[in-house]
C-alpha cells in the first residue's frame, strides 16, 4: 500500500514513524510520502491561502497550489484521492476493510476553511469524515486512516489478529488480563473459579 500525504504540516504526521506503522515503513510493508503543498506556491511568501469571496470569516486554500501539488505525484492513474472534511461519510470498519484492498491512496488535508472547491471538483474521488466533531485540519483525520488501513495490510500484524476481528464480527471485546495472576487482591480472568464467582 501507497500513501501520498498532501499538507501543509508534514511534520505532524512524525508520530507515524513510531511503533507498529513505523515498523511497517522500515519493512517496506506501506509506502508513505509527505508532500508540503507550501513548496508549490510560487508566491514569493510561500502563500497558499486567499480571503473567501463572498466574505465570511477565515481563508480558503488556493486551488492552483494543491493542483500543482498533487500533480507532483508520480503514478497516480489508480489512486484513490481521499479529502478528510467534516461533511464526508463518517468512517467505520467497514470502510477501512474496503479501503486496504486499494493499491494507492492520495491523501488531501485542508487547514483553514478548507480547499477551494474547483480543485476538491478536479481530483477527489471520496469524502471521509472521522466523526461528527470540528477538528483545525485534516492532519489528524488522515493519521486515523492510515493506522485503521495499515493494520490490514499483510504482515503488518501478526497473522490473526485482525482475523480473529472478522471471525466474532463485532468489535465489542472483553475485558484483558496479563502477569501477574493476582492485583488489587483481584485474579485475571484465566484463573477465576467457581468460587470466586460464587463469593464462596
Ligand atoms: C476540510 C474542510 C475533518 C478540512 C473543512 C477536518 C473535522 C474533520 C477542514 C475543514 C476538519 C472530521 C474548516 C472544518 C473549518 C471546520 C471550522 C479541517 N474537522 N474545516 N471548520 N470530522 N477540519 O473528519
Amino acid at each position: 500500500m501507497k500513501f501520498d500525504v498532501l499538507t501543509l504540516f508534514p511534520e505532524m504526521f512524525e508520530p507515524l514513524k513510531t511503533s507498529i506503522i513505523g515498523r511497517a515503513v522500515q519493512k517496506k510493508l506501506i509506502e508513505l510520502n509527505l508532500i508540503n503543498i507550501r513548496d508549490f506556491s510560487k508566491d514569493k511568501h510561500k502563500k497558499v491561502d486567499d480571503t473567501p469571496y463572498g466574505g465570511g470569516a477565515g481563508m480558503v486554500m488556493m486551488p492552483e497550489v494543491v493542483y500543482d501539488a498533487y500533480n507532483s505525484i508520480q503514478n497516480k492513474e489508480n489512486a484513490k484521492v481521499i479529502y478528510l472534511t467534516p461533511q464526508g461519510k463518517t468512517l467505520n470498519q467497514e470502510k477501512v476493510i474496503e479501503l486496504s484492498k486499494e493499491e494507492h491512496i492520495i491523501l488531501l488535508c485542508g487547514h483553514y476553511e478548507g480547499i477551494d472547491q474547483r480543485v476538491l471538483d478536479e481530483i477527489v474521488d471520496e469524502e471521509i469524515s472521522i466523526g461528527d466533531y470540528v477538528l483545525t485540519g485534516g492532519e489528524l483525520p488522515a493519521m486515523i486512516l492510515i493506522d485503521s488501513i495499515s493494520r490490514y495490510i499483510k504482515g503488518v500484524l501478526k497473522e490473526e489478529s485482525t482475523n480473529e476481528e472478522s471471525f466474532s464480527k463485532n468489535l465489542l471485546e472483553y475485558p484483558q488480563y496479563t502477569k501477574p495472576e493476582v492485583f488489587k487482591r483481584k485474579k485475571g480472568a484465566g484463573s477465576v473459579t467457581i468460587s470466586d464467582t460464587m463469593k464462596i
